[in-house]
């Protein structure tokens, strides 16, 4: 039988959850398990209140009786467990291929402590082969996009069928494919100063800890 790693990963970051925790739930097919393992450890007794990332991980989350509360309704979080679809040694982040990077870095900003969980697929020497998600504007599309086509990537918007793909909160998302991204933080700074931008999906600064789950069964904490 194969191992899941993303499994792996997930369920030992649940391993760091506490007793009384605001505990944010990622996105994503990581995400899930870590949600799966500690709906778990919710029916044993663990008492904690979260708040979800997404409208699928909420689902996720109310079906297994995770207690929710809604993102405005809280100070802060102790802790964010969510997957990544590109991180590299530095705990530098390429986050959004779900479509939530947005609420993923309000969730994450606001945590004492977010840990990633991945397959060692996801970690890379230098981000960029996964195209960079940018959540825009509807309203300014067009520009945005060759705005974004300036910082020296191919921008594609994201779609859903004939149509194109919608955020939770109503945005379209561009793919930015850049095939490797040199410096991160720069990036992230020239996006910031697009304004049709809403958000970005490098997480720079903002993860504290990494679990990657390897194919042999063995797990890597950076
Ligand atoms: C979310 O889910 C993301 O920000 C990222 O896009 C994705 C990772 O997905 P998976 O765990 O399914 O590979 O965490």
């Amino acid at each position: 039988m194969s191992i899941n790693v993303k499994q792996l990963a997930a369920e030992k970051a649940v391993e760091y959850v506490q007793d009384g925790m605001k505990v944010g739930l990622g996105t994503g097919s990581t995400a899930y398990w870590a949600i799966r393992k500690l709906g778990e450890r919710v029916s044993e007794g663990l008492k904690i209140t979260a708040v979800a990332t997404s409208q699928a991980s909420e689902d996720q989350a109310r079906e297994l009786g995770i207690p929710l509360v809604a993102f405005g309704d809280i100070d802060s979080l102790d802790l964010t467990i969510d997957g990544a679809d590109e991180l590299d040694s530095k705990l530098q982040l390429i986050k959004g291929g779900g479509g939530a990077l947005l609420r993923e870095k309000i969730v994450a900003s606001n945590s004492t402590r977010m840990i990633v969980v991945a397959d060692e697929s996801k970690s890379v020497a230098t981000l960029g082969k996964f195209p960079l998600p940018v959540e825009i504007v509807p309203f300014a599309r067009e520009w945005t996009v060759a705005e974004l086509a300036t910082l020296g990537c191919e921008p594609v918007l994201r779609k859903n069928g004939d149509e194109l793909y919608k955020t939770d909160n109503g945005n379209y998302i561009a793919d930015c494919h850049f095939v490797a991204i040199d410096s991160a933080s720069d990036l992230a700074l020239k996006l910031q100063g697009i304004p049709g931008v809403v958000e970005h999906g490098l997480f720079i600064g903002i993860a504290d800890l990494a679990i990657i789950g390897k194919n042999d069964g063995s797990i890597e904490i950076i």
